[in-house]
């Protein structure tokens, strides 16, 4: 696919001189590496659409179907590692004074990249809890906890709220950003999609990644089309010399010392 390489001297500009920089990912960050995403190519599992899956209803009804399918994308992800797009996520945390990497993906690759403290606004597949009393599955152990509750995937499915501390920071850092991606989402599951537009509110320069338009492209301060495996190097590494030679400048020089 041809690439128009839109002026980015603008969004440079901005980057080298803010202090806050927010980021908000979804299922399309992990399609190159293997992931399939919930709307697009081989997000049907099945001829299951991922919202009939991802419901409290759908595990009371059938929790052996429900396991099969986290099975499936547990599956997957063994076979998986993180590509180019969490790579550049994980190094812009040296880049910016503040950084924050808020998450709709239970897939767990930023943190496989590097990348640390990610605020999961959905859970993670990689870990299970009770449906009555939220204890954590210690390793080996059945599908009934000790209260007798049945486990589930540590998720959070549609039409149950997020927890509050990860959607409460996810707001915080969207408004008090300065600068705001919003990477590989089609930006229509609530209440995550409305991150992209609180940052845009307070005045943040928003970046959108993404092969599609979304509902947020016409209000993005810039939208680039392409995958975020071609696109985030292209927009972090820049910064990064920058972050070294500061770093560098700010390093006490203590070679002297030891000689003495
Ligand atoms: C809640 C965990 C309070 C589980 C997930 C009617 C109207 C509006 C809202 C609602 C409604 N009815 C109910 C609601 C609320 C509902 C909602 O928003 N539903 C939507 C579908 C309409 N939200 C909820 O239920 C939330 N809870 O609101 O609680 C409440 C309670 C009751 C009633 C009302 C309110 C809970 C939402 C969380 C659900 N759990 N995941 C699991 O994973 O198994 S959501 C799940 O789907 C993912 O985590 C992710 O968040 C979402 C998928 O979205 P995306 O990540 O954006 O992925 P998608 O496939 O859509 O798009 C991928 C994009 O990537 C595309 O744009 C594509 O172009 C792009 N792309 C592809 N390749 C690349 C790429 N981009 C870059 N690079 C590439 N290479």
């Amino acid at each position: 696919m041809e690439h128009t390489e839109p002026d980015l001297s603008h969004y440079f500009e901005v980057a080298r001189s803010v202090k806050h920089c927010a980021v908000l990912t979804g299922a399309g960050v992990s399609a190159e590496s293997g992931m399939p995403t919930f709307r697009g190519e081989g997000g049907l599992w099945k001829e299951f659409r991922p919202e009939e899956l991802a419901t409290p209803e759908a595990f009371a009804r059938n929790p052996e179907l429900v396991w099969e399918w986290y099975d499936y994308r547990r599956g997957i992800l063994e076979g998986i590692e993180p590509n180019e797009g969490h790579r550049a996520l994980a190094a812009a945390e040296k880049v910016f004074d503040i950084f924050t990497l808020i998450t709709q993906n239970v897939d767990g690759l930023h943190q496989s990249a590097g990348s640390s403290d990610v605020i999961e606004l959905h859970g993670n597949i990689r870990r299970d809890r009770c449906n009555i009393c939220d204890a954590c599955r210690g390793e080996g152990e059945g599908r009934q906890c000790r209260c007798g509750g049945p486990y589930r995937p540590d998720v959070v499915w549609f039409g149950e709220s997020l927890p509050q501390d990860a959607i409460a920071r996810g707001f915080e850092a969207a408004g008090s950003s300065d600068l705001f991606f919003s990477i590989g989402t089609s930006t229509q599951v609530y209440p995550a999609e409305q991150l992209p537009f609180v940052a845009q509110d307070a005045g943040a320069f928003v970046v959108e990644v993404n092969p599609e338009p979304t509902p947020l492209t016409p209000l993005a301060t810039l939208s680039l089309r392409g995958p975020s495996g071609y696109w985030m190097p292209r927009l972090i590494d820049p910064l990064l010399d920058a972050a070294q030679d500061t770093a560098l400048d700010a390093a006490p020089d203590t070679a002297c010392e030891d000689l003495v």
